[in-house]
């Protein structure tokens, strides 16, 4: 057989803070999404260096209005369901249900908003996947709790998620508990909320802040199968495995290294209990993670159901210092592959490290996988005549199905479904650019914030179409 299983679920994937705007609409409470300007402060708030708990004049903050999904919903869902999307991942932003993150009641206007857009996807047949968390964290409970350094905020995640849960136990079935859960390492404060103090060792904040997220998407897990025993649980990664940079066994043992630490949080959510060479690390660095006499058994019983995964690039390591030329890469830089062409952002293209990926993650927890992101940030010009030509898009995706597809037509992956990142044009996460765009969908709208917010067809549009419409079959 060489054809992707029948219902497979494709589709495409955005994110609350990237595309909905309307901010402070609908009740919706401040979020640390919302105060990680664009420019060249980005990268210092969003790492959690320089400290903004609150928007000012000086900076210009772009998931305020992002394309404003808020008010474009239902057209977008409209344009997704002419693709024939069959299914939709979206965030729920957390903030909208509960603007300040410890109330003891949900905000109604946020669950009916977010139960419109699922009534909306469910009228064209598309299967709603939704990130519980997609990075963004209630302000309030950064200044007052300190975000997920603090216990506190398992239980405030639960019950977020037990809203949600119950609202819509009859009307979506998948759910993601957090997205790219090992950005925490990355970018503490747009990942987590995390503040990180001068002279404090960040390691140690960022590490009870991972095992409190693992305890809270454990439990959540739990009160999900009991809230729907039909529901399915997924974990999600930053994925994209690492290279050795030559067969010396010291370059290969550093990827080896640096593979683990993204696996450490998926051994933990798939496999239920922190591996050896996690506990090992943390009494070498002097990490010592408070842990409820609980908690090793609830992540025992709580794994997830499926892994889902961003997969942009393939990384590469070596353990000699004098091999240092750099290439951007999604968040974290990384060595230059002098094999891999690159993005206008410098993201390294490697369709193989699709399938290898695919590969060392369904070896390693022989679960079904999920590919919730993929694709190319790329500037798109649109003719006088309202056209946009996007081949090199077209191209990039075109490849990484064909490995996509060999990973589960020659090897044998488990792979539920395909959801490329920003099928519609939305704010870069890393940059904050409107202009590195991903979408299928054209939106008018420019890093001055200046447009119409006008949605137009791209050809990768057209295109997807057909790929959708042949499972896969027809990708020229
Ligand atoms: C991932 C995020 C997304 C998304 C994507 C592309 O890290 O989950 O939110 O933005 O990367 O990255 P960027 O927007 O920086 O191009």
């Amino acid at each position: 057989m060489s054809r992707l299983p029948e219902g497979f679920l494709w589709g495409g994937a955005t994110a609350a803070n990237q595309c909905e705007g309307g901010y402070l609409e609908g009740g919706r409470g401040l979020a640390n999404v919302d105060v990680v300007p664009a420019g060249k402060d980005r990268f210092p708030v969003a790492e959690g260096k320089m400290v903004m708990t609150e928007c000012d004049d000086a900076h210009v903050y772009p998931s305020h209005e992002a394309i404003d999904m808020y008010h474009h919903y239902k057209e977008d869902i409209k344009l997704f369901a002419e693709m024939g999307f069959k299914c939709y991942r979206f965030s729920i932003a957390w903030s909208r249900i509960f603007p300040m993150g410890d109330e003891a009641e949900p905000n109604e206007e946020g669950l009916a908003f977010y139960e419109s857009m699922i009534d909306e996807c469910l009228k064209y047949g598309i299967e709603p996947l939704i990130t519980i968390c997609h990075f963004d964290v209630p302000m309030h409970l950064i200044t007052e709790y300190g975000s997920w350094r603090s216990r506190k905020m398992v239980d405030f995640y639960v019950r977020y998620c037990e809203a949600i849960f119950t609202r819509f136990k009859d009307k979506v079935k998948y759910w993601l508990t957090f997205n790219e859960i090992n950005m925490l390492l990355h970018l503490p404060f747009m990942g987590a909320g995390l503040l990180i103090k001068e002279g404090e060792n960040a390691d140690q904040v960022k590490y009870q802040a991972a095992h409190n997220e693992l305890v809270a998407s454990a439990l959540a897990t739990k009160r999900a199968h009991e809230i729907n025993p039909g529901f399915m649980i997924g974990c999600m990664l930053a994925a994209g495995n690492t290279y050795a940079n030559t067969c010396a066994p010291q370059d290969v043992w550093k990827s080896m290294e640096k593979d683990r630490e993204n696996y450490f949080f998926i051994d933990v959510q798939s496999r239920g209990a922190y591996p050896n060479y996690a506990l090992k690390m943390f009494e070498r660095e002097n990490i010592n993670i408070q842990m409820e006499p609980q908690d090793a058994q609830i992540l025992k019983e709580n794994t997830v159901d499926f892994i889902s995964f961003s997969y942009y690039s393939s990384r590469l390591t070596s353990a000699d210092p004098q091999v240092s030329q750099k290439t951007e890469g999604n968040v974290f830089a990384t060595l230059k592959n002098p094999y891999l062409e690159a993005s206008e952002w410098g993201w390294q293209i490697d369709p193989l490290g699709l399938r290898i990926t695919m590969n060392a993650m369904y070896d390693r927890y022989q679960k079904p996988l999920f590919i919730v992101e993929n694709g190319l940030g790329a500037v798109d010009t649109k003719e006088e005549d309202g056209s946009i030509h996007d081949e090199y898009r077209i191209a990039y995706l075109r490849e990484h199905i064909k490995a996509m597809k060999d990973a589960v037509n020659i090897d044998g992956v488990e792979l539920l479904g395909y959801t490329p990142w920003g099928c519609i044009d939305l704010v870069s996460a890393g940059t904050g650019e409107m202009r590195k765009r991903y979408g299928f969908i054209y939106v008018d709208k420019d890093d001055e914030g200046k447009g119409t917010l006008e949605r137009s067809r791209k050809d990768s549009f057209e295109w997807y179409k057909r790929v959708i419409a042949t499972n896969g079959e027809e990708l020229d």
